[in-house]
């Protein structure tokens, strides 16, 4: 994969705020991030947004309420955070704007958005909707129209 150096700038800025926030290597050592668009992209609305992830488990919400223990083990679903950067770890992502959940364990959207440019997070949350150490990215693209 290959950032411009605007891309790599705002990468290591975002990989210092997720090690600020809750340090350490992911517990099952996975991540999560965008397919599409790439980093420093410009694309226009509504935005084909793909999220993927690599050595984490992308599940449907259980129904119901979770109990602490019940929740699965390196397993979550996608949240895309607009304009905002990445949850401090063991945040329960509120299901508000900015963020968008994808309980039911799908992987994309045609998200409509402004002109101009936009930041993007995707972050995982886990079955009680928690996020978790490592599975957040950020990135940035331009929208032209
Ligand atoms: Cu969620």
């Amino acid at each position: 994969m290959a950032f411009r150096a605007f891309g790599a700038l705002i990468l290591t800025t975002a990989l210092v705020v997720a090690a600020a926030c809750g340090g350490g290597s992911p517990a099952g050592g996975g991540k999560v991030f965008f397919a599409e668009p790439k980093n420093g992209a410009t694309v226009k609305s509504p935005v084909h947004i793909v999220f993927a992830s690599d050595m984490f488990t992308i599940a449907p919400v259980p129904p119901g309420e979770i109990a602490p223990g019940a929740v699965r083990a390196n397993t979550g679903h996608y949240h895309l955070g607009v304009d905002t950067d990445c949850l401090s770890v063991g945040t329960v992502i509120p299901k508000a704007n900015p963020w968008v959940h994808f309980g039911k364990g799908d992987n994309t959207i045609e998200m409509q958005l402004t002109p101009g440019p936009h930041k993007l997070a995707v972050q995982a949350g886990d079955d009680r909707h928690a996020t978790m150490t490592g599975l957040c990215e950020v990135i940035n693209i331009t929208v032209t129209e």
